[in-house]
């Protein structure tokens, strides 16, 4: 199924009235909003491939109608978002679920929907059919050397892969540790890693980035060879200036400081890249924003502080990424509510007063401090981002557009009711 130019239009000039009563009272109220929408309209978010399907837990799972049975019908996924709000403009692959058989068809078929390559994911957390050995015990951790060797072989593949598809980066995330004290010297596995990732890294072409990806717990229980920001740092600094810390919102521990973990790796230039999610207890991999906003915007805000003081570009210098999974909604309404609520935080972070909190911060002003970034968070900034989304030529409200066009439901028609998105 493809989105015509003249149903993002008819939708736009339905909803145009009530939409331009509430653009010009924002306007009137905030005088830099040019400014800002030109920053909404270039800040794209990735959608990764494994997103698209319905998620389950290791209990269940239940499969929604008309899902993505092959990489081709999850490019067009995206492209169908990416024509709804114009902010989903890349897709990031994850081998060997994705694997192309036609390199050069698959990038013209990615074009087609103005879609770029982020970052290639590779998965050394579970054995693939006919793998010689086993990641039971760990994969770049390993203590056989031949097995850390596979999973070595394997990274190095995904770049090469990645470097057919027009890809600049690699995001390495291990589910390596132990389950049980004892079962690990801590200080070999990490040796062995780092040995490891080194290989990986000379490997890398030289315009390209590695991001070393942290989670605290899961599928290892007792310790994870990368569980947290300091161990990440660690990794990138010893493997050298193309290595980069990702930060995923969820793999932290419960009421971890994030927007101070941010702040800190911008400060040392060592941040790469973002998973976007929500969660209430774990890696609960809800859509973004949907249980804690007001933190998703204090990261925005160390993030644009951060990155200002720096002078980097918001759009280009960070991978910016939806890593999530729904169980219980339509994948493709699930990540539009996801890019929404990420461009509501960054509109908020870009409207706040920093010379204003810079000044309170100096003074000691504590309720100033507050005062200043709740009254952005509490501001209302949705027709902001749907003027950035109008003039980009997307629709002013993607999920009443995706239900009025009955996107899901042509999709079941196109593809079945019983399909199961390759994932996990
Ligand atoms: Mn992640």
């Amino acid at each position: 199924m493809l989105i015509e130019k003249s149903q993002i239009e008819q939708h736009n000039s339905d909803n145009q009235a009530s939409h331009q009563k509430r653009f010009d009272f924002i306007k009137s109220e905030i005088p830099q909003v040019e400014a800002v929408i030109q920053k909404l309209i270039d800040f794209q978010i990735a959608i990764p491939s494994w997103a698209l399907g319905t998620g389950g837990t290791r209990f269940g799972r239940f499969s929604g109608g008309g899902e993505p049975r092959n990489l081709e019908e999850k490019i067009a996924d995206i492209g169908l978002l990416h024509k709804l709000n114009q902010s989903s403009g890349a897709i990031s692959l994850h081998i060997p679920w994705d694997i192309p058989q036609d390199y050069d068809a698959i990038k013209n078929l990615t074009a087609s929907h103005g879609l770029r390559f982020d970052a290639m994911n590779s998965n050394t957390f579970q054995d693939q059919k006919g793998q010689e050995l086993s990641y039971k015990f760990g994969s770049l951790q390993h203590v056989n050397k031949a097995v850390r060797k596979q999973a070595i072989e394997h990274n190095i593949e995904v770049i090469k892969q990645g470097l057919a598809l027009g890809s600049d980066s690699l995001t390495v995330w291990l589910a390596d540790g132990s389950c049980f004290p004892g079962q690990l010297n801590f200080r070999k596995a990490f040796q062995n890693t780092l040995e490891s990732l080194q290989e990986i890294y000379a490997a890398l072409p030289k315009d390209w980035k590695m991001f070393v990806e942290y989670k605290a717990f899961e599928p290892n229980f007792y310790s994870m060879t990368v569980g947290d920001w300091g161990q990440s740092l660690l990794f990138a600094n010893k493997l050298g200036p193309q290595a980069y810390t990702l930060v995923d919102l969820g793999h932290h521990l419960p009421n971890a400081n994030i927007e101070q973990i941010v702040s800190l790796l911008l400060m040392e230039g060592k941040l790469g890249g973002f998973h976007f999610n929500d969660s209430k207890y774990g890696d609960d991999d809800l859509t973004a924003g949907s249980l804690k906003p007001y933190q998703l915007f204090l990261i925005f805000n160390e993030l644009v502080e951060g990155m200002d003081a720096k002078n980097m570009n918001h759009a280009k210098d960070l991978g910016w990424m939806i890593d999530a999974s729904h169980n219980v909604k339509d994948p493709l309404e699930d990540l539009l509510q996801s890019v929404e609520a990420i461009m509501i935080a960054y509109t908020q972070a870009l409207l706040v007063d920093r010379k204003a909190l810079q000044q309170a911060q100096e003074e000691n002003d504590t309720v100033k401090c507050q005062e200043i970034l709740q009254n952005v968070f509490r501001t209302d900034v949705r027709a902001i981002v749907a003027e950035a989304r109008l003039r980009s030529g997307a629709a002013l409200d993607p999920v009443a557009a995706y239900r009025k066009l009955a996107v899901r439901q042509e999709l079941i028609k196109e593809r079945g009711a019983v399909t199961v998105a390759t994932g996990l």
